[in-house]
């Protein structure tokens, strides 16, 4: 990669200023200098880009496909000038020319093409995978519209579209030549030929054009450039030709392109919630569609060898069960338009797939009718049919001890087609995303397939790109870190290791601590700035950023700030750091009790940011429309990591080890990679409580715990409770009394009240810790030290030698 001195960078700014945008520097705006400066990437990306695809075809080097529904890739330009060597240089000839630098790359919209951390994890993936040197790929959904964007009125999240494509977008290609087919409905027709073998014939099928548009994923500062390529949904440029018809005619044409093009429009907006949408199965069988029939061609050309040598050049990943249609498409092909019999095909299938999971929810768990399955991909059904025939049929004469389980683990049973059994039978790798997580497959969720196919289950523990998550979030302490241990960690993370050297250094302590300080500034600006809302930034800055669900339980730290107000109000001169406690989160926008939390969480925020008893020593921020740029703000000046899930409930997490590696200590139950975490730092370095994911089981398995016991017996819970059914705070027009009934007559599915005196006397543990200054800040030291091993970089590896034999 080319690399420059200002004056040439500032340069070659003005000639592109003046060829792509007709201006001179005096007449630039920031959104000039963002395009140009993308443009000015994106020219020096392309020669690196060329020559890696070459080297790859040349050394015939095996290649995977991260198949995803989601890619949240947030915004672009500062981590690919990053990776290019690039963004110092930019940072000095924006400011040169009297712009601020933020300001410049805010001109990118955020690309929100996922909705939380699966979606995250795959765009931490392909950071790692390209900087690392591998030859991997993404494969996604070019959404026309990303998740939707965060309004709160009066409380209340309201939806609107997020239309990311408004302005052009300068991180992508559109490769029409590399165009394919997909085809939907119609029928099939079995012909016998002579020789006794099957011919496979649809008609009557309505034709898909996918388009790709390439992004480059740029390795850092190794020349290496893959590709994340995602499809667009179009109408052929033949049907768009001959249906040039008139009157009803046209407007049923007009119909038809609208229903095609709705395939790439929106990204579905569930996290953790599977909906039946006929949409959403177009969308999956789009993507594998596309992507297999791509993954050939390019085989195909650049092998020319049989498709029976497909599993030794070829492995495809997929990100939970969305893409598992990829298995009976795959056989599809190889059986219908290259001519193998099932087994052969079956053989080189199940070599190719690999299934990671990333729940054991189970309103997660994907099922879909097989009558819409049979209806909208009448062949892909037939074979999932005969997957599921065969593998029943097994499991019956080859597994005796199996058989009183074949309905439980059966592709097809009671009409639903269920996607996670078509994974595992057809993958030859299963992961979880954690140690936990993966236990817990192994022992509970997947028993049975466990017991069929040892071999294939293993645990890949999820980890996030730290590049971005430190390098680029937090120079500040990047800086610190290099002055302290050299600059080997950029490259090898695992060696922030040696910061436990520094864990008594006063300088390094200060040091660490002034930019902790740098940071909450810079938030409580941005806070101010959106809100108007000034917070103490001496206070502790306590944070919960993720989706909003009843099992990561916001519930539970807004009823822990309740209960705090509860206590001042009766004690106004109660001796207390000030906290910040600082949310962020989406709602899916038919999840009523996690709309209903956001309300809460403004109400009570409109209470206690007001009430002249608090003196200030507490303050509730929600910040609107959270986003991985918003995330990057939050995250460098979190000093609590909220990570409270039911244990059992969060497969991994990974803002866990974002704000770990930002200096945050986590305040966290036994659950996801939290565990990890703690093994990692140990007991004294992150404060554990509440229930273990054995004991929530137990409970489970016991009909769940009396609610209404606890709720009796402890007078602190009956007042935040009856706050909550009775109208909050003497407003008796607002009350919140489905959460109110969730919790009492549902028997408090998510543990709220079970936990909640725990989570309170550990926040009371937290508050007399940070009184310790510097305790705290070895605590931080310590975290971030050992952050290096959740670095998605450690994770490739492991996916890279243990799944893909790369
Ligand atoms: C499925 C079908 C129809 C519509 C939507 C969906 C859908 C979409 C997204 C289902 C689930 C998701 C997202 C799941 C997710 O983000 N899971 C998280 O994955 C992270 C990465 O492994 C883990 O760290 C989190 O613990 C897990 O919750």
């Amino acid at each position: 990669m080319q690399q420059y001195t200002k004056a040439e960078f500032i340069k070659l700014i003005e000639d592109k200023l003046r060829r792509k945008r007709s201006k001179t520097m005096e007449e630039a705006t920031e959104n000039d200098l963002y395009f140009v400066i993308a443009s000015i990437v994106q020219d020096n990306v392309m020669p690196d880009w060329l020559e890696t695809q070459k080297e790859y075809t040349k050394n015939r080097n095996k290649q995977v496909y991260y198949l995803s529904m989601e890619f949240l890739i947030g915004r672009l330009i500062e981590s690919n000038l990053l990776n290019c060597g690039l963004l110092d240089v930019a940072n000095e000839s924006i400011q040169e020319m009297g712009f601020n630098p933020d300001k410049v790359y805010n001109q990118e919209h955020d690309a929100a093409l996922g909705n939380g951390g699966l979606g995250r994890l795959a765009a931490c993936f392909l950071d790692s995978i390209a900087s690392l040197g591998y030859a991997g790929h993404g494969a996604g959904i070019r959404y026309r519209y990303g998740l939707f964007e965060q309004r709160i009125i009066h409380g209340n999240q309201v939806e609107l579209p997020d239309y990311w494509l408004k302005n052009e977008y300068p991180w992508e290609t559109r490769k029409p030549d590399e165009s394919v087919e997909v085809q939907f409905g119609g029928r099939v027709i079995e012909h016998t030929r002579r020789d006794g073998s099957l011919e496979i014939q649809y008609v009557d099928t309505d034709k898909v054009t996918a388009v790709p548009y390439d992004v480059p994923v740029i390795g850092y500062q190794n020349e290496v450039v893959n590709t994340l390529r995602l499809w667009s949904a179009e109408i052929s440029p033949y049907d768009r030709s001959i249906h040039a018809g008139a009157g009803a005619q046209y407007y049923h044409h007009l119909e038809h392109v609208h229903s095609i093009e709705q395939i790439s429009g929106f990204l579905y907006p569930d996290d953790s919630t599977y909906e039946g949408k006929e949409l959403r199965l177009k969308q999956q069988y789009f993507l594998v569609s596309a992507t297999i029939k791509n993954i050939i061609n390019k085989f195909r050309d650049d092998h020319g060898l049989p498709l029976s040598k497909l599993a030794d050049y070829i492995t495809i990943q997929i990100n939970d069960t969305h893409p598992s249609l990829g298995v009976p498409e795959l056989m599809r092909v190889l059986m219908d338009e290259e001519g193998y019999p099932w087994d052969d095909a079956w053989d080189v299938t199940r070599h190719v797939m690999a299934y990671t999971n990333h729940t054991t929810l189970s309103e997660a768990l994907e099922k879909w009718p097989e009558d819409m399955i049979r209806n909208l991909l009448p062949r892909i059904y037939m074979i999932i049919h005969e997957i599921n025939e065969r593998f029943c049929i097994g499991l019956y004469y080859d597994h005796e001890e199996l058989r009183p389980h074949i309905k439980d683990m059966a592709i097809i049973s009671n009409g639903q087609i269920h996607m996670a059994h078509l994974a595992i039978v057809g993958s030859f790798s299963v992961n979880g995303v954690a140690k936990l997580h993966t236990e817990i497959l192994k022992q509970k969720e997947m028993k049975n397939f466990y017991s069929l196919y040892p071999e294939k289950f293993n645990n890949k523990t999820n980890g996030i790109t730290h590049r971005r998550w430190l390098l680029q979030v937090n120079p500040c302490l990047s800086d610190k870190i290099t002055d302290a241990i050299g600059p080997q960690w950029i490259h090898e993370p695992h060696k922030l290791i040696s910061l436990l050297r520094y864990t008594n250094d006063k300088p390094f302590l200060d040091d660490m601590r002034q930019c902790k300080q740098h940071s909450k500034e810079l938030l409580a600006k941005y806070i101010y700035e959106t809100q108007g809302l000034k917070v103490d930034t001496g206070s502790i800055f306590d944070v919960q950023i993720k989706r909003l669900h009843e099992y990561k339980r916001q519930l539970m730290n807004i009823f822990h700030i309740i209960y705090l107000y509860n206590e001042l109000k009766d004690n106004p001169n109660m001796d207390m750091t000030p906290r910040t406690f600082i949310f962020a989160a989406k709602a899916a926008p038919s999840y009523h009790l996690a709309k209903e939390v956001i309300k809460l969480i403004h109400h009570v925020a409109s209470v206690v940011n007001f009430d002249p008893d608090i003196k200030g020593k507490l303050k509730v921020v929600f910040l609107e429309n959270y986003n991985v740029s918003l995330a990057e703000k939050i995250i460098p000046a979190a000093e609590v990591s909220e990570q409270i899930s039911t244990a059992s409930k969060e497969a991994s997490g990974t803002g866990n080890m974002k704000m770990m590696m930002n200096g945050a200590i986590t305040c966290g139950t036994l659950d996801g990679a939290n565990i990890e975490i703690r093994d990692f730092v140990g007991d004294d370095n992150i404060f554990i409580f509440g229930l273990t994911s054995d004991e929530v089981h137990d409970y489970y398995a016991n009909g769940g715990y009396n609610a209404q016991e606890i709720y009796h017996s402890d007078p602190r819970i009956k007042r935040i409770l009856d706050q909550l059914n009775g109208g909050i705070f003497g407003k008796e027009e607002i009350e919140f009394k489905d959460l109110f009934y969730n919790i009492m007559s549902h028997n408090d599915p998510y543990f709220v009240l079970k936990d909640f005196v725990p989570y309170l006397e550990t926040h009371e543990l937290i508050e007399r810790s940070y009184r310790h200054q510097r305790d705290w800040q070895r605590m931080s030291a310590t975290n971030i030290a050992h952050s290096g091993k959740f670095s998605s970089d450690r994770t490739i590896r492991e996916y890279a030698t243990g799944i893909w034999k790369l």
